[in-house]
C-alpha cells in the first residue's frame, strides 16, 4: 500500500518547510551584499531638495551601480541643536539625538521617506535603517511623552546609574535609556517591527552598541527577523575598556568578534579601519575581514570612512574624526571591494568626489569573481605592499597594492591597472582547494650571513624573482625546509637558493634541472645543491 509512504514523505516535506531555518551564526545578509552608506554628516541640511528626495531620484542609479543594500540615516525626528565653542562647530537634527519615533525629520517627511524606500526597493536595493536605542534627547521637556519619567526608564533613574544601563553612557549619560528595562526594550521592539512592516526595513544598523548589551540586540533581532541583516557600530579602542576588562588587553578584532558572537550581528570592521589609519598597506591584512577563520571574516562589514570618521560635503566639511588620507582612498576601496567581509561605500566617495567609476569597476570585478563575505584570502607577505589572492566562488583575484609585484604567474590575466599603477589586479579561474607542500633543500651549508631560500614559478615562490623567494629554516643536518599552502593541481618548478642576508643581489642557485612536481600529488619536494 503506497499511501503511508506517500503521506510520511509529504509530512516530512511539510515539516522541513515549516521548521524555521536554524538562526544564522551571524546575520550578515547571506554574504553577497554590497552596502552603500546612503548619507553623510550634512545630508540632513541638504537644500533645496530634502535628502529623501535626493534618494528617490538616485534610486535607479544606486541599483545599477550594483549596491544590494543602503544604510539610511536615523529616521526618527531630531530637533536638537548644539554648538561647540571650542571647535567652533554646531549641529543637530542628524537623527542621533532624536526625540520621537515620528518620521517627519530634517531628512524629509514621512511620505518622502516611504517614497524613497519604494524607489530603492524597486531598484533592487534593500533598506537598512540606522537605529539609536542607547539614548534620546533629554533636553526637550517632551521627553516624558515617549518614555515617561514615572516609569523609571532612564539610566539616571538609578542611584547607581550603571544599575540602569547595560553599557556605556553617551556623553554625560543623562540622555541614556535603560535598555535592559523590559518596558524600554519592548517599545523599541514595537518600533523596529513598525519600520519593518510599514517602512520597508530589511535590516538594522545599531548605533553606539558600546552603550547596551549585545544580547539585547539579539533579542530585538529575533523579534524583527531572525534571518534579517544587522550590523553594530562598536567603535571602542582597547584602551577605552577598564583595566579589569579582558578587552583592554585584547585586539580590536577580538572585541569586535566577541560582540558579534553575543549579538549574532555583523559588525563594522574598526580593526581594519585602525590599520588603514595607523598601519602601512601591508598591515591591512590584520582587519577582521582578513582573519584566517571564515567565521571572523564573514562577521566584518568593511568601510573606508563614514559620517563620523570622514569628511562630508558642506558645513565644516562634516566631522572628520578619523579620515583616511586622500592618496590612500582608491587603494583602500580596491582592498575592501575585492576582499572578504561585506564592503560599505561612503556616499560622497561614490557620488560627490569622483571615485564612482573606479568603485563601479571594482563592484563589477567582485560580482564577476563571486567574492563573498566568507571568501578565503591568502596574503603573500614576501612581497612589498599588499599582495593577496581572494578566492571567489567563480574566479580568483590577485591584488597588488603599492607593491613591487609587477608580473603575475601563469594563468592570471590583468583586469585592472589604476592610480598610477599603485593598483594592479589580475584574474584567474577558480582555485581548486588548497594543499600544503613541504620543500627541502639538501646538501647545503650556507656561510654565516647567508640563508637558504626556495624560489620558483608560482607567486608563493616569488615567480622566479630571488628578491621574493621564501626563506627556509634549518631542519636537519645539511637540510633546510619550509612549507607552502597553495591551490592543488598546480605544476610547480623551483630551485634552492643561497642568498646573502645583507645583500639581496648576492645569490647562489642550485644547478639545473629545476625541481618539478604537481601540488597535491606529493606532499613534499626535495632539491639538492
Ligand atoms: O578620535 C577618533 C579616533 O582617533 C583614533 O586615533 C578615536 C580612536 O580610538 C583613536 O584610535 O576614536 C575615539 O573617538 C570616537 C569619536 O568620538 C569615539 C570612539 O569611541 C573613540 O575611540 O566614537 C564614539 O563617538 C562616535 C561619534 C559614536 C561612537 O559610537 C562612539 O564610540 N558614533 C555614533 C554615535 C553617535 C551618538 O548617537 C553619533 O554622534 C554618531 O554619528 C554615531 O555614528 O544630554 C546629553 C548631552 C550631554 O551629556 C552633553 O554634555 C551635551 O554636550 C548632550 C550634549 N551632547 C551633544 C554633543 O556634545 C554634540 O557633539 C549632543 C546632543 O550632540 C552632539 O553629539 C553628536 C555627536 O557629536 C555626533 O558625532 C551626536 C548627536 O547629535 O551625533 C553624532
Ligand atoms: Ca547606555
Amino acid at each position: 500500500m503506497k499511501l503511508p509512504i506517500l503521506i510520511c514523505a509529504a509530512a516530512a516535506w511539510l515539516l522541513a518547510s515549516t521548521v524555521p531555518a536554524a538562526p544564522p551564526s551571524v546575520r550578515n545578509g547571506g554574504g553577497e551584499d554590497i552596502l552603500l552608506q546612503g548619507f553623510h554628516w550634512n545630508s540632513s541640511r541638504n537644500a533645496p531638495q530634502k535628502w529623501y528626495e535626493v534618494l528617490t531620484q538616485m534610486a535607479p542609479t544606486i541599483g545599477q551601480d550594483g549596491f544590494t543594500k543602503i544604510w539610511l540615516p536615523p529616521a526618527w525626528t531630531d530637533q536638537s541643536s548644539w554648538s561647540d565653542p571650542t571647535s567652533g562647530t554646531s549641529g543637530g537634527g542628524e537623527g542621533y539625538f532624536w526625540n520621537d519615533f515620528d518620521k517627519n525629520s530634517q531628512y524629509g517627511s514621512d511620505g518622502q521617506l516611504k517614497q524613497a524606500v519604494a524607489a530603492l526597493t524597486n531598484a533592487g536595493v534593500q533598506a537598512v535603517y540606522d537605529v539609536v536605542p542607547n539614548h534620546m534627547n533629554d533636553k526637550l521637556a517632551g521627553k516624558q511623552v515617549r518614555f515617561p519619567r514615572h516609569l523609571k526608564l532612564w539610566r539616571d533613574d538609578c542611584a547607581t546609574p550603571s544599575d540602569c544601563d547595560q553599557g556605556d553612557a553617551f556623553m554625560s549619560g543623562s540622555a541614556d535609556l535603560n535598555t535592559g528595562n523590559a518596558e524600554v526594550s519592548s517599545r523599541f521592539m514595537q518600533e523596529f517591527r513598525n519600520l519593518r512592516d510599514n517602512y520597508g526595513a530589511k535590516g538594522l544598523r545599531f548605533d553606539f552598541v558600546r552603550g547596551y548589551a549585545p544580547e539585547r540586540v539579539d533579542i530585538w533581532m529575533k523579534n524583527f527577523g531572525d534571518q534579517a541583516f544587522c550590523v553594530g557600530e562598536l567603535w571602542k579602542s582597547p584602551n577605552e575598556y577598564p583595566a579589569t576588562d579582558w578587552r583592554s588587553q585584547a585586539s580590536w578584532q577580538d572585541a569586535l568578534k566577541d560582540w558579534s558572537d553575543r549579538s549574532h550581528c555583523a559588525v563594522f570592521d574598526f580593526a581594519l579601519k585602525e590599520r588603514l589609519q595607523n598601519g602601512n598597506v601591508a598591515e591591512w591584512r590584520h582587519g577582521l575581514n582578513g582573519n584566517p577563520d571564515a567565521a571572523w571574516r564573514q562577521a566584518a562589514v568593511t568601510f573606508v570612512d563614514n559620517h563620523d570618521t570622514g569628511y562630508s560635503p558642506g558645513q565644516y566639511g562634516g566631522q572628520h574624526h578619523w579620515p583616511l588620507s586622500d592618496p590612500m582612498r582608491d587603494v583602500a576601496y580596491t582592498y575592501i571591494l575585492l576582499s572578504p567581509g561585506t564592503p560599505t561605500v561612503y556616499w560622497p566617495d561614490m557620488y560627490d568626489w569622483g571615485r564612482g567609476d573606479l568603485i563601479r569597476t571594482l563592484i563589477g570585478l567582485r560580482k564577476d569573481a563571486g567574492i563573498r563575505a566568507d571568501s578565503p584570502i591568502s596574503f603573500q607577505s614576501h612581497y612589498s605592499g599588499l599582495v593577496a589572492t581572494t578566492n571567489g566562488s567563480r574566479k580568483r583575484l590577485l591584488l597588488a597594492l603599492d607593491s613591487d609585484l609587477a608580473k603575475a604567474p601563469d594563468g592570471f590575466t590583468p583586469v585592472l591597472l589604476a592610480d598610477g599603477q599603485r593598483i594592479r589586479v589580475w584574474q584567474a579561474s577558480q582555485a581548486p582547494s588548497d594543499t600544503t607542500t613541504t620543500l627541502h633543500c639538501d646538501n647545503v651549508q650556507p656561510n654565516p650571513g647567508q640563508a637558504v631560500y626556495a624560489v620558483g614559478s608560482p607567486l608563493e615562490l616569488g615567480a622566479w624573482d630571488p628578491a621574493h623567494a621564501i626563506a627556509l629554516q634549518p631542519s636537519a643536518s645539511n637540510r633546510w625546509s619550509g612549507s607552502v599552502v597553495w591551490p592543488t593541481q598546480q605544476s610547480v618548478e623551483w630551485k634552492c637558493l643561497i642568498r646573502n642576508l645583507s645583500d639581496i643581489n648576492e645569490v647562489y642557485w642550485q644547478a639545473d634541472p629545476n625541481n618539478r612536481f604537481v601540488t597535491g600529488a606529493a606532499n613534499e619536494s626535495v632539491g639538492r645543491f
